[in-house]
């Protein structure tokens, strides 16, 4: 429906509506009609404003929304997201695994913020040969946002560190943790790791 279409079906509606002229209760009727005519026309507005364009009207680019503002049509996906360093030693000190993140969306998306589990295990970003600050646990330390874009197809490395005698002898045994990703595309991904911690 067209705006215009939208405008004359509300005056049409009005005028059906409007009460013979010099009728006592014309002001009021009117009143409730310009009323029930003006929420018409608000409704009608928001689904023309809700429409999608026509796509030869707007064409768009990928670099005409590089300012990577927040959307859906990013996706952040790894494609491992569990890992298992197997059997590890608190005497052989820090273990380090890089997981692979791209965005398989067709638009921008930002890297928000990241996070760990735990206060043994850190995560930092490697994106074009650039190695961002690595993050901790929230409440050992205050975790920024980092609103780091990714273009669509682009790869980088989250890679983290499992420190096994972070937590002395209490740490010893079978350990699982994780690193949130929060992005603008949807639902923060995990990357999750496991091991078996001896002295
Ligand atoms: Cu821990």
């Amino acid at each position: 429906m067209s705006k215009s279409a939208t405008i004359k079906s509300v005056v049409s509606i009005i005028e059906r509506a409007r009460p013979a002229a010099g009728q006592s209760r014309y002001s009021a009727n009117m009143k409730v009609i310009v009323g029930v005519g003006a929420a018409i026309l608000v409704l009608g507005g928001l689904i023309i404003a809700a429409m999608p364009e026509p796509a030869a009207n707007n064409p768009k680019t990928v670099a005409s929304r590089s300012t990577a503002s927040a959307n859906s049509a990013g996706a952040l996906s790894a494609p491992e997201t569990n890992f298992n360093f197997g059997s590890i030693s608190m005497a052989g000190g820090k273990v380090t695994h890089s997981y692979r993140i791209r965005n398989t969306g067709t638009e921008p998306m930002l890297i928000r913020k990241m996070y760990t589990s735990c206060m043994c295990t850190t995560a930092a970003l490697v994106k074009s040969g650039r190695k961002f600050e690595p993050y901790g646990m929230p409440g050992h330390g205050f975790i920024p946002r980092m609103n780091e874009p990714v273009n669509p197809k682009e790869e980088a490395i989250i890679e983290v560190v499992f420190d096994p005698a972070a937590h002395g002898p209490a740490g010893i045994g079978p350990v699982d943790r994780f690193v949130t990703v929060e992005n603008s595309a949807g639902r923060p991904l995990e990357l999750a790791f496991t091991a078996n911690v001896t002295p």
